[in-house]
């Protein structure tokens, strides 16, 4: 039986199916696309961009020019996205490598943070364990085309579980962190984890 069908006149009050457990506590849904930079969109050619993920003390554990980075695996990712400024927007297409291609050997227990450095000098950081298994990828392309320089293009870090202020446009690398480093938005109040359904929005203090 078609559950959408009939679950207005039997269940009244009940929200619009499917959005009580899509949309996050106090967000509303975007059909646009909005664009939040702090500062201005940096531009790199391709031919001097690379991807590098970085131990504590910023030695290379892993380099990645423009076309080694092309040619890695990447996955079609189709996902809800959710802004600390409140809107959300569903079923964004992104393709893109898995961080877990990308930090083969990262041992949350050893290295339990992770900070996303950006060109322009953004910075965030996550838990390792919320970017390994499945749960973030460095993403090129959105909705069948390159991620457009205002969305973070040539690429960006997607990590849909958080608010989107995680998900660093530009994004150049990844450092392995032993103790926590808070980046550009979590120094300046945000709340440090960023989870949408536990509405982790603001730091009190
Ligand atoms: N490098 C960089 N990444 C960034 C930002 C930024 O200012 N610089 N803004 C963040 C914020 S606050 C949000 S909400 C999202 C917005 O992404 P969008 O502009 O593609 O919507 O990017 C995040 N990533
Ligand atoms: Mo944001």
């Amino acid at each position: 039986m078609d559950e959408g069908f009939f679950s207005r006149g039997f269940r009244g009050r009940r929200p619009a199916p499917d959005l009580g457990d899509r949309l996050p506590p106090g967000q509303y849904i975007e059909q646009g696309f909005p664009v939040l930079t702090a500062g201005p969109t940096p531009r790199v050619a391709t031919d001097r961009w690379d991807f590098s993920v970085l131990n504590e003390d910023r030695a290379e554990r892993g380099r990645w020019t423009w076309q080694e980075f092309a040619d890695l695996p990447h996955e079609a990712i189709k996902t809800d996205i959710h802004c600390v400024t409140r809107w959300s927007k569903f079923d964004t297409n992104w393709r893109g490598v898995s961080l877990d291609l990308l930090l083969p050997g990262a041992d949350p227990a050893r290295t339990p943070f992770i900070e996303a450095f950006c060109d322009g000098g953004y910075t965030t950081n996550l838990p390792t364990e919320r970017v390994l298994g499945g749960k973030a990828w460095i993403v090129d392309e959105y909705e069948g085309r390159p991620v457009p320089p205002d969305h973070g293009g040539p690429v960006r870090l997607l990590v849909p579980a958080l608010y989107f202020w995680k998900s660093a446009k530009w994004v150049r690398g990844l450092r392995l962190l032993s103790r926590d480093v808070p980046g550009f938005w979590e120094v300046r109040g945000y709340h440090n984890e960023g989870d949408p359904w536990r509405e982790e929005r603001f730091s009190d203090g």
